[in-house]
């Protein structure tokens, strides 16, 4: 359904290549103006219903749990400080299609179906089948975002939003899980004494979100373990495919 722009006072200043008039450009505002929203809410505290399912020293994965009707749908996010790379590398990488099979290892494969902007394309992602479930697959846009802060509360940022969408021309060959899923970059620099910023200088503050629906049955205790052990395992796979990828490359600020 459509959304509002009015709706999503927007108060994170950002640039979007998107043409405005696109179907999508509404919802794409929408769903970044409420990730950084939310994100800024969960850092001023409050009571936590969130769950760890992993801890291991800078990254901590939490969950809540949500059934709805027998199914899983467990919304789940994690934080993560990596040092050697920034906001604009990890969310980079995040977002280009060109890398995702380098790194996603539940991923079966990956096509883009759109190419909508510089900023925005839709892919179809075929996911690895777990046994004893059927096979997923998932249709959804990617969008990647520089938000500049306007003061020391609201930092320079970047985030991709992968969101489920639909595309009547992609056969259903699969039970289609749709997903809302957000990575959120803030860079933290050192300044060191001689002015020079290298990688030890910097780190970057990741925020994930995931809230993914499976789509259709698949048995509660098996997608718990498996995303207890997948989601550390890809922030992990990801990061350090980022700093390996980048190590010899000049930083991207
Ligand atoms: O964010 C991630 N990846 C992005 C793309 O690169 C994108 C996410 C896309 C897919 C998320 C799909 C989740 C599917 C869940 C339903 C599966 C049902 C299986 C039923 C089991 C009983 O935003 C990173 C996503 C990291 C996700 C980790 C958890 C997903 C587990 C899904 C199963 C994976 C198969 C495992 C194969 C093992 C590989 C050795």
């Amino acid at each position: 359904e459509m959304m509002t722009e009015k709706a999503s006072a927007v108060s994170h200043h950002s640039k979007i290549s998107l043409n405005p008039h696109h179907p999508l450009y509404n919802e794409i505002n929408q769903l970044v103006d409420n990730h950084l929203t939310r994100m800024d809410e969960k850092t001023e505290g409050g009571k936590d219903t969130w769950q760890v399912i992993a801890e291991e020293g800078d990254l901590k994965v939490y969950k809540r749990e949500l059934e709805v009707n027998g199914v899983v749908i467990d919304p789940l996010k994690a934080s993560y400080v990596v040092k050697g790379i920034t906001g604009h590398e990890v969310c980079h990488y995040f977002w280009s299609i060109d890398v995702r099979m380098d790194w996603d290892a539940t991923l079966e494969s990956s096509v883009c179906t759109d190419w909508l902007a510089e900023d925005t394309f839709v892919s179809h992602n075929v996911i690895k089948r777990v046994w004893p479930a059927s096979q997923r697959d998932a249709l959804f846009w990617s969008h990647l975002r520089h938000v500049t802060g306007s003061n020391d509360e609201d930092p320079d940022r970047w985030i991709v939003v992968n969101y489920s969408t639909e595309d009547p021309k992609i056969p259903n060959k699969y039970v289609r899980v749709t997903m809302n899923v957000a990575m959120i970059c803030e860079t933290i620099i050192d300044p060191p004494a001689d002015g020079n910023i290298s990688r030890d200088d910097i780190k970057c503050k990741i925020s994930y979100t995931a809230e993914v629906n499976p789509g259709g049955w698949a048995p509660a205790s098996v997608l718990r373990a498996v995303y207890k052990r997948e989601y550390p395992k890809f922030l992990k796979r990801f990061t350090s495919y980022v700093k390996d990828t980048v190590k010899d490359k000049p930083i991207m600020f």
